[in-house]
């Protein structure tokens, strides 16, 4: 974590503390602040050994709080918030993580009831506390006993779009050494889930000292959790991340064996038993001459272990692609020959949902298909907010301002260097009960229409099902947008009814996306599949408020293969022309 990280984590704590407290418009300009402090280019320790000054120099970093940070830096505390942090002693980061919880709620219920912890809150909770509390009530107080578990588990696992560069740091850093012969990210991460306990590197080496030396001093290791001969851990950016060193001949071995998942370990290990061979970290093993096959590790004769697809070919199967492995039918699929050629990050064609300044991006029209063009792509889709239900203040765009960004794009595609087919849509809102929020006759007049659910998240599995399919049965909707509106680690989203949607949308032509923003990656890898299943068409979009986010299209191509998706049932990986007669259909 850097030094900005972190003070904006106490600015952030500070507004938090300071709302709950009841102080007003004070929070939002300690989040603001915090904001741009993480964002700052400059490390905050530098600027803060400058002075209040060159502190205050940052955007929406007012004198009050350069001063604060200041002192931080100078003294290791900032007494105010040591002042607020005794007069309301709860973890105030664990409890609102419930969602449902904020600060005020943190505050009312420490001082009706001395709640400062997540268990505290469930006992609370579970004997029927909260809702004697005045503000509070039976529904209030099931959400929160609801929602506990969820907050619970949040808190302990890190989104991959988080951990993923902190992966993607270490592996080059640990690639530059010259004792490391080859180095590769295992476990969760390497098969693109979602989220990961922890970070998993493995290197080959036939020095291991100097690599797990080199490794502990990792400048943007923030500590050392434990160091042995052949392993390390260290934590950086709030994760673990483990690292074992191994040698050359056995990497492959322990390649496969620590990029799991265990249940795709335990029946690949089964098929080698059936065939009298030992599998594990250190190798593949045939122990048909050996008289006790459990006498050691590296028992018998060696017969692959180098190399990763060495072992998967042993094993008379094809190698299995990371993101498959979660025994969901990939075994038998390798061994069959059968496994699906599944779609790569350079065979996105274009970008189908994207924001720009007209909505709540932060770039114009023209920035973001230069941006698209950039990238290489071939086909640009603008797809701004339309006004509607959840859609905040006016953010969201109108009939008019629809169809006077109509002719923005026009005229910037005209203008745009590059030659990228720009698509003009919009992303519609879904209502609770499945409509569209904006009309018809103007949808009519759109390249392409993503309908996605922004309000009533908290519905039923029932109403959720019915919506979702009102919704892909729509006549101008192309592709339903972030189906389930979950925020990973903040709030769980809709719950439908997913083989009723998927086939409700493969019957109305309409494709399912893949939000491939880290925060969202929904459809996950089960929609998709189910979606391929009933002959759906995907698409992976970035959803990008920025060009720098179109970047994320690699999670969503990912959180795709995950789902099997090949080539063909990716929408945008199609071509232009292909794109437009399914959009046209
Ligand atoms: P995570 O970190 O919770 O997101 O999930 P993983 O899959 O990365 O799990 P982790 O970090 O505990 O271990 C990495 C891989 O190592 C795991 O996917 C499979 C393998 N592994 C670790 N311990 C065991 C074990 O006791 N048995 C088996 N079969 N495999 C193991
Ligand atoms: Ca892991
Ligand atoms: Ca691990
Ligand atoms: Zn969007």
């Amino acid at each position: 974590m850097s030094r900005n990280d972190e003070v904006a984590g106490l600015l952030e704590e500070f507004a938090d503390r300071l709302e709950a407290t009841g102080v007003e418009y004070k929070p939002t300009a300690y989040r603001r602040a915090a904001e741009n402090v993480r964002e700052h280019t400059a490390p905050i320790e530098n600027l803060a050994g400058e002075g209040e000054e060159a502190v205050a120099e940052i955007d929406r970093v007012g004198d009050a709080i350069a001063a604060k940070i200041v002192e931080y830096f100078e003294t290791g505390a900032i007494e105010e918030l040591e002042a607020l942090r005794s007069e309301l002693p709860a973890d105030i980061e664990a409890l609102t993580a419930v969602e449902g919880v904020g600060p005020k709620t943190v505050g009312s219920l420490y001082e009706a009831l001395g709640v400062t912890t997540l268990d505290e809150l469930e006992e609370a909770a579970e004997a029927g506390e909260i809702r004697e509390v005045s503000g509070f009530g039976a529904k209030t107080e099931e959400n929160i006993l609801d929602n506990i578990p969820f907050a619970r588990e949040a808190r302990k696992r890190t989104r991959l779009g988080d951990a993923r560069p902190v992966a993607d740091a270490a592996l080059s850093y640990l690639d530059g050494l010259d004792a490391v012969a080859s180095a590769a990210v295992c476990g969760s991460i390497r098969r693109w889930k979602d989220t990961i306990g922890d970070i998993d590197l493995l290197v080959a080496s036939d020095a291991r000292e100097p690599v797990i030396e080199a490794f502990t001093d990792w400048p943007e290791a923030d500590a050392t959790i434990e160091a042995g001969t052949g392993k390390a851990s260290v934590r950086a950016s709030g994760t673990r991340v483990d690292l074992r060193v191994v040698d050359g001949d056995e990497f492959g071995a322990a390649l496969q064996y620590f990029t799991g998942s265990r249940a795709h370990n335990v029946a690949v290990r089964n098929r080698a038993i059936d065939r009298s061979l030992k599998l594990n970290e250190y190798g593949l093993f045939d122990i048909s001459d050996v008289d006790d096959p459990d006498a050691g590790q590296r028992v018998g004769q060696r017969v692959a272990g180098a190399t990763e697809d060495g072992v998967y070919e042993a094993l008379d199967m094809e190698p299995v692609p990371p993101e498959l492995r979660e025994d969901n039918g990939e075994v038998a699929a390798a061994a069959d020959g059968d496994l699906p050629d599944l779609v790569e990050t350079d065979e996105i064609r274009g970008d189908l949902h994207t924001h720009t300044d007209w909505s709540d991006g932060g770039f114009s029209i023209a920035e973001m298909i230069e941006a698209a063009a950039e990238r290489g792509y071939d086909v640009h889709a603008v797809t701004d907010h339309a006004a509607g239900p959840g859609i905040f203040g006016n953010t969201g765009l109108d009939e008019a301002e629809i169809a006077e960004q109509a002719e923005a794009v026009a005229e910037a595609a005209e203008e745009a260097s590059a030659d990228v087919e720009v698509l003009h849509g919009v992303e519609a809102n879904i209502d609770a009960e499945g409509a569209i929020t904006t009309d018809d006759e103007t949808l009519a007049d759109l390249d392409i229409v993503v309908a996605s659910p922004h309000s009533a998240l908290g519905q039923d599995s029932d109403a959720a099902t019915e919506r979702l399919i009102r919704a892909v049965e729509h006549p101008h909707v192309d592709v339903l947008g972030h189906p389930t509106g979950r925020i990973i680690n903040s709030r769980p989203g809709i719950a439908p009814d997913i083989e009723a949607v998927v086939e409700a949308a493969a019957a109305a032509g309409t494709a399912i996306e893949v939000n491939a923003n880290p925060a969202r990656l929904d459809a996950d890898g089960d929609m998709v599949r189910a979606a391929i299943d009933a002959g759906a068409a995907i698409a992976v979009d970035t959803d990008a408020h920025a060009p720098r986010e179109l970047d994320n299209a690699r999670y969503g191509v990912h959180t795709a293969r995950r789902g099997w998706a090949e080539t063909a049932d990716v929408l945008n990986a199609r071509s232009p022309e292909g794109i437009r007669a399914f959009l046209d259909g």
